[in-house]
């Protein structure tokens, strides 16, 4: 049964570092067609975290063959350098996240994402608090915790995130944005989390790629969980 005023109408967005790389327009095309809303765009620097995942091109080549929105999560050092280069790729209302603590000014990265007709938002790392980011909570539409650690697929969920969602939940109340899960992302999460006012999931190797399994029917099931 819904929670009054909670929608279960959450995203699902594919988190694209997990795709084969061999047939990345049939991974698009498969995925567009299972039902997919958007596609997560893991971007990386080697430098802000220990891996290079993907970078602009494979955002480039992504947007180019796809017709859903782009959620582009940007895992790199000083964004505002080179802020123009992702946007000038992107559509209107194409989601950027930054990570505020890779920036001096984060305010400023995000004025611009807004001014480019983006929807502006930060990635919350599992160790960094709700207070540190509060005055970027009103600026931002989506705020997307990490429920891993930054920097590679296929890791365990920390559970202690989960009181900081809780935290973030209750703030939803006053501000104006919408949580967003990322990391180790299971039916079981979503769950516990969707009822409780998360909006959308980012969905990696723990349930939607290297399945054996068509991606349509992935989805299916888990738009048909009963809450
Ligand atoms: C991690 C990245 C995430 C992962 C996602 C993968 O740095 O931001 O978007 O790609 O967590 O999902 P899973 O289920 O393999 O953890
Ligand atoms: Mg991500």
């Amino acid at each position: 049964m819904e929670k009054k005023g909670i929608s279960m109408n959450f995203e699902l967005t594919a988190s694209m570092m997990c795709a084969d790389y061999g047939n990345l327009e049939k991974e698009v095309k498969n995925l567009t067609d299972g039902g997919i809303d958007s596609f997560h765009i893991d971007i990386m620097d080697g430098r802000y975290v220990p891996n290079f995942a993907m970078s602009l091109n494979d955002m480039r080549y992504i947007a180019a063959v796809s017709t859903k929105p782009l959620d582009v999560h940007l895992m790199i050092e000083h964004p505002n350098n080179r802020i123009g280069l992702f946007l000038s790729n992107l559509r209107k209302g194409d989601t950027v996240y930054i990570h505020p603590e890779a920036e001096y000014h984060p305010s400023t990265t995000l004025q611009s994402i807004i001014n480019a007709g983006m929807v502006p938002g930060i990635a919350v790392n599992p160790g960094t608090s709700v207070e540190t980011v509060m005055e970027m909570l009103r600026i931002v539409k989506k705020v997307l915790v990490m429920s891993v650690n930054p920097g590679n697929a296929g890791q365990m969920y920390l559970p202690y995130v989960g009181k900081k969602i809780t935290r973030l939940l209750s703030l939803t109340e006053d501000m104006d944005f919408e949580i967003y899960w990322d990391g180790a992302c299971s039916a079981e999460k979503i769950l516990e989390f969707a009822p409780k006012g998360v909006k959308g999931f980012v969905l990696g190797t723990t349930l939607l790629f290297g399945k054996d399994r068509p991606y349509g029917e992935t989805i299916q099931d888990i738009r048909a969980l009963k809450f």
